[in-house]
């Protein structure tokens, strides 16, 4: 079995860049919105995007459940549905920041959106199904395919059977109004609210029932805390609490620096936690703290927030730091990861203000 790849300091690879193009964020002006407008949300796409008909589609839920079914798209949309506005971060969110970072995704901080997810709650379906007594796990199978690290598989997650029944997970076939687009799970797929994108299984074509944890690459090999290669780490689950502001005034082209104009500043983020809902912002200039005005509290979809700066001339970094109701603060810098996941230390905006 091949191993893992060994971790990068420096300038990016060829193969990054491939993998960010094909990956792209949202851009951070987006974050002036809440839902983020269609085709801005992030996208993060392991193998290729797989063919998929929407008629003959067809959802098989087996393994550990007492009735065996075969659903197609047109049963599905008979069945009780309901409409959620969710936050999807990418674990990986913050790994391009890391030295050494891990070969993948070489996400900055815009590896994060918000949609509107319509579909049938995954409980509805299980409760069809009803799992036997012994069942432990649900596995979601996704259609695409291919490698890593040596290793061929379909994309594949599984939740605890209790996290699956959460009322808020969705089995989802709509997103902002239509149906799901090819790049985000056509015509099918789980959303998971509050955990790690990698949860949200799309392209789902089977849900297994299974009575033993499972053991598929992007369970027990992806997606686990690690600080050396030879340890098996902590499975990433929820989201970390996270905020970032939209950078002010304008780019340059190239640099992407940022310049304003000296007086009131208009400042404006978001801030998310699958943890708890968020209960502070605090943004800063130079390092000196401040909190910022909140917008109403949301649930599964992260929260507005704003302040004003009076900018003086020269040059100046502003950051931005969340803290959510369970008390966990966001980190000025995060623990060092070996895959580069949940990197959620403060956004910083280098700011030039001219007179
Ligand atoms: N089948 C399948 N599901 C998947 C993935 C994938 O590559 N294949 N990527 C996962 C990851 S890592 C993330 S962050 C989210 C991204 O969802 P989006 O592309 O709709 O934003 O999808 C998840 N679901
Ligand atoms: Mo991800």
């Amino acid at each position: 079995m091949a191993s893992r790849r060994a971790p990068i300091a420096g300038r990016y690879t060829a193969e990054e860049v491939a993998l960010a193009a094909r990956n792209r964020g949202m851009p951070l002006e987006a974050l002036r919105h809440e839902l983020t407008p269609p085709g801005l949300h992030y996208l993060l796409i392991h193998f290729d995007i797989p063919p998929a008909d929407a008629g003959t589609w067809r959802l098989r839920l087996h393994g550990s459940f007492k009735n065996s079914l075969s659903l197609g798209l047109e049963e599905i949309r008979r069945l009780p549905s309901t409409t959620l506005r969710v936050t999807l971060e990418c674990a990986g969110n913050g790994r391009g920041q890391l030295a050494p970072r891990y070969p993948s995704v070489p996400w900055l901080e815009e590896g994060v959106s918000t949609a509107d997810w319509t579909g049938v709650p995954l409980a509805v379906l299980l409760e069809k199904a009803s799992p036997r007594e012994a069942a432990k796990e649900i596995v979601f199978h996704g259609a695409d395919r291919g490698f890593d690290a040596g290793v061929e598989h379909h994309f594949a997650r599984s939740l605890a059977l209790a996290e699956a029944m959460r009322h808020e997970v969705l089995v989802a076939y709509e997103m902002n109004g239509a149906p799901l687009p090819p790049q985000h799970g056509a015509p099918l797929r789980l959303v998971v609210p509050r955990w790690y994108g990698m949860a949200s299984v799309k392209w789902l074509q089977a849900i297994e029932a299974i009575d033993r944890p499972f053991d598929g690459f992007q369970q027990a090999r992806g997606y686990h805390f690690r600080r050396r290669a030879d340890e098996q780490g902590e499975p990433c689950t929820h989201m970390r609490v996270n905020s970032l502001m939209a950078p002010p005034g304008i780019p340059d082209f190239y640099t992407r620096r940022r310049v304003v104009d000296a007086g009131e500043v208009a400042l404006a983020g978001r801030a998310w936690s699958g943890s708890a809902p968020v209960a502070r912002v605090e943004w800063s200039v130079d390092g000196s703290w401040q909190d910022a005005v909140l917008e109403p509290a949301r649930d599964l979809c992260w929260r507005g927030w704003r302040a004003v700066w009076t900018a003086t001339p020269g040059e100046h970094e502003l950051a931005c730091r969340a803290t959510d109701e369970a008390g966990n603060v966001q980190p000025l810098d995060a623990p060092w990861d070996l895959s580069g996941f949940g990197n959620n230390g403060a956004q910083r905006v280098h700011v030039t203000v001219r007179p």
